[in-house]
């Protein structure tokens, strides 16, 4: 059962602006603590100082929240169980005491409920050498097949960036720069690969997300690059990413196992750096999400 946040309910019965945030980045499987609490913090105030409502997901004792209640939020910083969208039925009918929901379950969760822009840091893509293993995220299907705007940084950094954007192509989901006309890639702004379209302002975000419901087409993926000032450099990220896939191909790591792996050695190399850029990407996109809701609530 999907239970809405009182403020959440409120918010969406006023037709006002509401940001959906997923739950994986803020736990234990996302980001490490302190520094997850600090990302939920922030994402939250970012939200709100743009005069939009958040909405955090999650699974809490086989409740299915859209907006969990500030009191409960620290049950969900020490979530180790991650719930994606083909999970949700399994976990609320056998009552998972505490389950982070990734971008594919927030956007079902969102959908169900009327929140129509989301928020996270990247999502999820296609893997490197998915022609052998077949991992694709199903966060790619879940912004296809909802009616959604996912305001994001990239894809998670160490992913196949190029069939990714053919995968968005494949499954009609518009990829929108923006100010810019090109994917960022996660900690830094530019992954040299072009995006079809482009945005200067969150009423241009928020037309075209209403014209693709006009059209009853599904979501929008909205390509934020990071603030310049957090972005960290190039080759040092992908050399780190290298050591990283290393590390996970000789422990023969697999599926969801491999992005908490990768992220501690980026971290390991970057001295901390990558937290702190993950931190201030989050808390953008979170703004920009919030702009966007705030525009299509006034459409
Ligand atoms: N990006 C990151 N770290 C993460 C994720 C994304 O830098 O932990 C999470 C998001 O919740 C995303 C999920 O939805 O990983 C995708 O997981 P998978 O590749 O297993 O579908
Ligand atoms: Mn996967």
């Amino acid at each position: 059962m999907i239970v809405v946040g009182d403020e959440v309910r409120s918010a969406l019965s006023a037709k006002t602006a509401v940001v959906g945030l997923e739950s994986t980045i803020f736990s234990t499987l996302g980001l490490p603590s302190p520094a997850n609490s600090e990302a939920l913090a922030r994402c939250n105030a970012a939200v709100r100082n743009a005069g939009a409502v958040p909405a955090l997901t999650a699974v809490i004792d086989g409740v299915i929240w859209a907006g969990v209640p500030e009191e409960m939020e620290e049950r969900v910083l020490g979530a180790s169980v991650k719930v994606a969208a083909r999970d949700l039925g399994a976990v609320s009918a056998q009552r998972l005491a505490v389950g982070a929901t990734t971008v594919s379950a927030s956007l079902a969760i969102a959908d169900q409920v009327g929140i129509e822009v989301f928020a996270t840091g990247g999502i999820g893509g296609v893997h490197r050498g998915s022609e052998i293993t077949g991992d694709i995220s199903s966060d790619l299907d879940a912004i296809a097949r909802h009616g959604i705007t996912t305001v994001s940084a990239g894809a998670k950094a160490f992913l196949d960036l190029p069939r990714t954007l053919e995968y968005l192509e494949t499954r009609s989901v518009p990829v929108v720069g923006w100010r810019t006309n090109h994917f960022p890639a996660f900690y830094t702004q530019n992954s040299g690969l072009e995006v079809p379209h482009r945005v200067d302002d969150a009423t241009s975000a928020a037309r075209i997300h209403v014209a693709r419901r006009e059209l009853g087409q599904g979501g929008v993926l909205l390509a934020v690059p990071i603030p310049s000032h957090a972005e960290l450099d190039g080759q040092q990220i992908a050399d780190a990413i290298e050591k990283g896939l290393h590390l996970v191909s000789s422990r023969r790591l697999s599926g969801p196992q491999i992005t908490p792996v990768v992220l501690a050695e980026v971290e390991k190399v970057t001295g901390g750096d990558s937290v702190t850029a993950n931190l201030a990407l989050a808390e953008h996109n979170a703004d920009i999400a919030a702009q966007v809701a705030l525009a299509i609530a006034q459409l």
